[in-house]
């Protein structure tokens, strides 16, 4: 298929998806999302594919974040049914994908991009890495599951603490947090992850689909917070402040809340 803000690239059972709007900092608009879902859903029913890869292009961002562009007008239902889609289409999608999901993290990863990376299975960044979930300055919260999965992989405190100041953290700072499994050089980044690839694909497919199935179980049911967080989400849409955060966005300017 083809994909215009998507590359594919196959090498042996490991699929490379690489998100491609490197003039929006690879910003998720909503035709990303379903490229991305194609890409997936194709991945997920392809046997020959044991384990997927997601970047982003360029080297100064992995993904900077929900496309603001595409939804500072919209109003509460919209807002709601923006992120109900979009969990539903890409990131729990993710999630419960049978086989390994690797984000690689080469750059900024923002809002709606650190919730990308949060939804897989494992993430490794390179040393400018900068991480964190701005929503709050936007008068927005994050509404792509990142309340929820966020303080399952840290802990509460510190996922409150990014959460509420909306401050970003670098790449040696996330592996203390434990929120990326390591750190790599940007010239060693093939060779690192081939090394952890290979080892996936020694193992037996079925068996790492239950065991990832099961991991997942170990964290409880989620469904409750996801709901919350979708209509809390939805009802920053009818906000003076969520108006005011996109606004001096776009203006290039700070906000006045
Ligand atoms: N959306 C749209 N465009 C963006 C985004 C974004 N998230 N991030 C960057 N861009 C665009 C900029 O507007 C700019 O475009 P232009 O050249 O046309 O003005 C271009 O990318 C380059 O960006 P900058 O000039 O700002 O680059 P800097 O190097 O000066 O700054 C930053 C880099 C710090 C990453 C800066 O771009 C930034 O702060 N970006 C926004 C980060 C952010 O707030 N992300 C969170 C967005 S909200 C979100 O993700 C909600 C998730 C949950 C939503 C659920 C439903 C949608």
């Amino acid at each position: 298929m083809e994909y215009e803000n998507i590359l594919i690239d196959q090498n042996q059972a490991v699929l490379h998806v690489t998100i491609n709007r490197p003039k929006q900092l690879n910003a998720l608009n909503a035709q990303t999302i379903s490229e991305l879902n194609n890409a997936l859903v194709e991945a997920e029913n392809d046997k020959e594919i044991k384990c997927i890869v997601i970047t982003g292009s360029g080297q100064k961002a992995f993904v900077a974040g929900a496309d603001i562009k595409e939804f500072m007008f919209f109003n509460k239902k919209q807002g709601e049914d923006l992120a109900r889609n979009g969990q539903k289409k890409l990131f729990d999608l993710i999630e419960n994908l049978s086989k390994p999901v690797i984000a690689m993290i080469n750059g900024f990863a923002l809002g709606g991009g650190l919730e990308l990376a949060l939804s897989c299975h494992m993430r490794y960044a390179t040393q400018n890495a900068k991480m964190g979930l701005p929503e709050v300055s936007l008068g927005v919260i994050p509404g792509y599951g990142g309340t929820q999965r966020l303080p399952k992989i840290i802990g509460r405190g510190r996922a409150s603490e990014m959460i509420v100041t909306g401050g970003m953290i670098d790449a040696e700072q996330a592996k203390n947090y434990g929120l990326v499994n390591d750190v790599f050089k940007q010239e060693e980044v093939s060779q690192e992850l081939e090394k952890i690839t290979s080892k996936i694909l020694k193992n037996s497919p079925m068996a790492i689909s239950k065991a990832l199935k099961s991991i997942k179980a170990a964290f409880g049911g989620v469904d409750n917070g996801f709901e919350v967080e979708k209509k809390e989400f939805g009802s920053c849409f009818e906000s003076s402040e969520f108006l005011e955060g996109t606004k001096a966005f776009i203006e290039k300017r700070k906000p006045k809340f």
